[in-house]
């Protein structure tokens, strides 16, 4: 499938979507984001932008369907993990880590559970949307534990009985108080980040991207 109009894929709708398009307005892209399309054409510069789920933008890129991404670091490096388990590609560039999202995968127990480091989960269930961020980070404490694929609810699984630990994204942490659980240990901090694809770009289209870029950097400059 032959493009030529640069791709950039963001998310459609959620925490990201609105800075993100904040960002490319702000670095001269005429866009028009109203309606529900997947697809929308830039009108000043040949550029599309594909709007999906924050969870596809990784793989796309990776698999050279989208030439740059914007997606949490948590996402990302998730995907990575798992993509280079499954000897599936996992390359990218990173083009800029972005002012945007941030945020920190944490461990988090029962607030009244005593800590004692993370020895205190040996042989313990920890729930998470999170999987090989969490077996990458329990692999170099050398703690075994077991756990638990949720993609949504994850706070509420130890009252839940369901796990006696969660390794979830806090940002306020309000959340986790709600629960009545507590931070003990932060495993990964995550900001919104600009990726390109490790599939070579056409001569203009790589021209374009480092406009872009150095648009980009402009945009994050002046608002520091
Ligand atoms: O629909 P789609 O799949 O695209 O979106 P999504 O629902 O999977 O993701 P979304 O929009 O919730 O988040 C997108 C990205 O924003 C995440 O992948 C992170 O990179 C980043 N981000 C920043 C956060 C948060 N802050 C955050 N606080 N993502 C999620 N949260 C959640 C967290 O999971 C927990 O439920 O907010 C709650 C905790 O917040 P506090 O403030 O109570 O600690
Ligand atoms: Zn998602």
């Amino acid at each position: 499938m032959t493009q030529q109009r640069l791709r950039i894929a963001i998310q459609k709708s959620g925490r990201l979507a609105d800075e993100c398009q904040t960002l490319l307005k702000g670095a001269g892209l005429k866009l028009n984001l109203r309606d529900q399309r997947l697809l929308s054409h830039c009108q000043n510069l040949p550029i599309d932008i594909l709007r999906v789920r924050d969870d596809d933008i990784p793989g796309l890129v990776m698999d050279g369907v989208v030439d740059l991404g914007i997606v949490g670091e948590n996402v990302l490096e998730e995907e990575r993990l798992e993509r280079e388990a499954m000897n599936r590609p996992c390359e990218f560039t990173t083009l800029r880590r972005l002012d945007f999202g941030g945020c920190r995968l944490s461990l988090a127990v029962d607030k009244d559970l005593a800590w004692d480091g993370p020895t205190t989960l040996a042989g313990k269930r920890i729930a998470t949307s999170y999987p090989y961020l969490l077996a990458s980070y329990m692999k170099k404490t050398g703690v075994p534990f077991s756990d638990c694929m949720l993609k949504g609810s994850v706070e509420v699984a130890p009252r839940a009985g369901l796990a006696d630990a969660i390794c979830d994204l806090v940002s306020t942490g309000a959340t986790l108080e709600a629960n009545g659980l507590k931070e003990t240990e932060v495993i990964f901090r995550s900001k919104a980040t600009l990726i390109q694809t490790a599939s070579p770009l056409s001569a203009t289209n790589q021209e374009l991207v480092d406009k872009l870029l150095t648009r980009i950097n402009g945009v994050i400059q002046a608002r520091e």
